[in-house]
């Protein structure tokens, strides 16, 4: 049985937790050998919008919506306008921006880490578009990732395009206004097969190191190698003051994209504990954005993202619940099974009876998927974009 004190912490903790929804979790997309078209998927920036805002209803926790420019504003600034207009009319905020320089048909052999300077300054006049975007948005975080690298060895210079990653991180740094950040994401492979530009989280540190102190490392947790301890590199990138948030998302294999804590909810308590005992320590909290970056291709996808953001609350619910007092004793007396048990004994209690007493009083439902079910908003938009979703006109994304 859960104290009262416990679920004191909990309620605390979990008013301070917000979570950002991806536009692109909402819209059909696949698998590199095919995409499976759901009648319900979001078509347009639009239906991304409403489909989030019913989200946020069920969870009262998903105020902001990150957005991928390409998909979610075709025009660029053009699109500012409209975007606000719908942020306001579903209750939600333009969350982290996201350039996209990795489709477009010269970004074969990279953007920033192109050889070519031609394709370097288009990738880079992108950039500064969409922190102009941001700007228009009051947007405070620029998101970038990079498919940059390549497939076979000796094919690029690997020095030569690290220096040019600096130069293109280093103007998009002097662009940003004073409130902004910008955050730099790692991943192993893909699509490059070879070598990644920007691989891992240390070249991520160096790289933003180099742009500026408004640069800052993102951690998607599906980016990384299976043994990988994800917890240590978030430890040391916040003793660092170097975090500037995460891409949530599970995964079995590679960067499979699945439902956040659907394959080891252990993994993310963990980190979300590494977080709680660096901002007990300090005595506040950390600054840091916490995204979601799921694509569900068979799960229905408004579904999901409720099912993610219940996940997450359960898992930082539980995170909360390790006594740091205690915990430090014990490591300070070496006592290893006492001081494991810290962070056991909170993994293995059932918080959902005081998540859903936070829900009540502040008026959400106390099952927000069962809400969302109850609602008839997926049977009206099954009915709504079907046609337009089977045909498969509608673009990745
Ligand atoms: C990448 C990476 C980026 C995401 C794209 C769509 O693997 O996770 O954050 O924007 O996928
Ligand atoms: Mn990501
Ligand atoms: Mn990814």
């Amino acid at each position: 049985m859960i104290s009262d004190k416990q679920t004191d912490r909990i309620i605390h903790a979990l008013d301070a937790f917000h979570i950002e929804l991806p536009s692109w979790g909402f819209a059909n997309t696949g698998t590199r050998f095919g995409k499976f078209l759901q009648p319900a998927a979001a078509t347009s920036t639009a239906e991304k919008f409403a489909d989030a805002g019913q989200v946020h209803r069920v969870t009262g926790v998903c105020p902001t919506i990150a957005l991928h420019v390409l998909w979610d504003l075709p025009n660029g600034v053009g699109n500012c306008a409209q975007v606000q207009a719908l942020a306001a009319e579903h209750g939600l905020r333009p969350g982290s921006i996201n350039p996209n320089v990795f489709q477009d048909q010269n970004y074969k052999h990279g953007s920033l880490g192109n050889p070519d300077p031609a394709i370097r300054k288009e990738a880079l006049d992108h950039i500064l578009d969409c922190v102009e975007i941001q700007k228009r948005l009051g947007s405070r975080d620029l998101s970038l990732w990079f498919a940059d690298g390549s497939n076979y060895p000796g094919t690029q210079n690997i020095r030569h395009r690290r220096r040019w990653f600096e130069e293109g991180l280093k103007a998009t740094h002097a662009a940003l206004a004073e409130d902004q950040r910008m955050m730099v994401e790692y991943k192993p492979f893909e699509p490059a097969f070879y070598h990644t530009d920007i691989a891992d989280w240390g070249m991520a540190l160096a790289l933003s190191q180099a742009a500026g102190p408004k640069a800052k490392v993102l951690v998607d947790t599906g980016h990384h190698y299976q043994a990988q301890n994800i917890e240590q590199i978030v430890a040391w990138l916040l003793d660092m003051n170097m975090l500037a948030g995460f891409h949530f998302n599970d995964r079995r294999y590679a960067d499979d994209d699945l439902t956040m804590g659907s394959i080891d909810p252990y993994q993310i308590f963990r980190i979300f504990h590494e977080i709680r005992f660096y901002e007990w320590e300090r005595g506040a909290r950390a600054d840091i954005a916490y995204v979601v970056d799921q694509s569900h291709n068979l799960k229905g996808k408004i579904e999901a993202m409720v099912q993610t953001v219940m996940n997450a609350q359960e898992l930082y619910a539980k995170a909360a619940l390790v006594d740091h007092e205690q915990l430090v004793a014990r490591q300070r007396s070496t006592d290893l099974v006492r001081a494991e048990s810290c962070l056991q004994d909170a993994f293995k209690t059932d918080v959902r009876p005081a998540i859903v007493e936070w829900r009540q009083a502040r008026r959400l439902p106390a099952d927000p998927l069962e809400a969302f079910r109850q609602s008839g908003y997926l049977e009206r938009i099954t009915a709504a974009r079907g046609e337009r979703n089977l045909s498969g006109s509608t673009a990745y994304a």
